[in-house]
């Protein structure tokens, strides 16, 4: 067969990426479409998600102090005179309200009026109709509501850095900001605001991995049916083998992402962060054996720095959902299995599972 010339290579290429481009387009531009938004699930349970405006990828909602952590997880940190050139609106300000002037103490303490005081300047307007109407509730005039930001801005969290980290959404719908107060108001706002999505759009925005289990049973959970998931799991006081005295504490990252195939998800793990530390008795040992204090902590010094060295290799496992969850339980009870020996780089490791299941997994970086 005649070789394909170079050019007639390129015009393929070219007229592969025409083929394909209409609906790749059109995914992107329906994400950024919706950046900065809340999308209710309609043909589903309703499940809530946001459409992050830093990186075009959606973020479930989940329950009410799911959502709350995911907004505080997410949000921006700003300033109080670059939050003041946003319009709050009328919603999520009542609660607790000691002066009775419709502001909760909260919302009060986040915005800077007297929660003392329906007053705050004493000019006979209340604090929240001052506020509501575009007037400064702490002195004269009106507050100067600078629209190019809050467009700019919009449908992001902004975090409180000058108080509390107190938390505000920019609707883009409307270009006000709402206070995020409490878990349940988060919630009930984000149902609110939230516009109806079907399924077939929804796929169209990539979903982010959620980052709110912490443990392996939810690790677990989430690989089984290969629910996009980032978990850091935690441990502390784990034995070190080479000295009864030390012990270690750390984090190990997973994360599950899908992948297209018959292998089609993947789990990749980052070697555990480990910190090594001595216990009372082993310190005392040491002194008795004429270490000094300084001495003792240098080598722990020195111990940790190269544990760090080594630490955050990533390694890749690619398989179906079933046996990567097996996988997970297996770890999880300590019970790994390494296959034969690893590939003569030492790139390759090839685990078997409790069912007998195999699982290669590959160091990434
Ligand atoms: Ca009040
Ligand atoms: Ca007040
Ligand atoms: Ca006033």
């Amino acid at each position: 067969m005649k070789p394909l010339s170079i050019s007639f290579v390129i015009l393929l290429i070219f007229g592969i990426s025409i083929l394909f481009m209409p609906k790749l387009v059109f995914a992107e531009s329906l994400s950024s479409k919706l950046k900065g938004k809340i999308l209710l699930q309609v043909e589903s349970k309703g499940e809530a998600w946001y459409v992050s405006p830093v990186d075009g990828k959606r973020y479930s909602m989940g329950r009410p102090n799911d959502s709350f952590n995911l907004m505080k997880k997410l949000g921006i940190g700003i300033s109080n005179s670059n939050l003041n050139k946003i319009q709050i609106a009328d919603e999520n300000l009542i609660g607790q309200d000691s002066d009775g002037d419709g502001l909760s103490d909260m919302a009060e303490d986040s915005i800077g009026t007297n929660k003392n005081n329906k007053d705050s300047d004493g000019d006979g307007y209340i604090d929240k109709d001052e506020i509501l109407n575009g007037y400064n509730p702490n002195g004269a005039g009106k507050v100067t509501v600078d629209i190019n930001f809050t467009k700019n801005n919009a449908g992001k969290i902004f975090l409180q850095t000058e108080k509390n980290g107190e938390a505000w959404y920019i609707n883009p719908n409307n270009n006000k900001r709402y206070f995020l107060g409490r878990p349940n108001d988060t919630f009930n706002l984000m149902r609110k605001l939230g516009l109806g999505i079907t399924n077939n759009d929804l796929n169209k925005i990539t979903e982010s991995a959620n980052t709110t289990c912490d443990n392996y049973q939810c690790l677990i959970t989430a690989a089984s049916v290969c629910q996009p998931i980032l978990v850091t799991i935690s441990y502390t006081d784990i034995p070190f083998p080479l000295n009864p005295d030390m012990s270690a504490s750390g984090q190990t990252k997973y994360e599950i992402k899908k992948a297209s195939g018959l292998n089609d998800c993947i789990l990749i793990f980052s070697s555990p962060i480990a910190v090594l530390s001595v216990s009372d008795e082993g310190r005392q040992a040491a002194l008795n054996n004429g270490m000094t204090d300084n001495q003792i902590n240098d080598q722990l010094q020195t111990m940790n720095n190269s544990l760090k060295s080594v630490s955050d290799v990533k390694t890749t496992c690619q398989s179906n959902a079933s046996i990567i969850s097996e996988y997970l339980t297996d770890a999880k009870n300590g019970n790994t299995k390494v296959e034969g020996k690893v590939n003569s780089a030492g790139q390759t490791t090839t685990y078997t599972t409790s069912s007998g299941q195999k699982l290669a997994c590959t160091v990434t970086n």
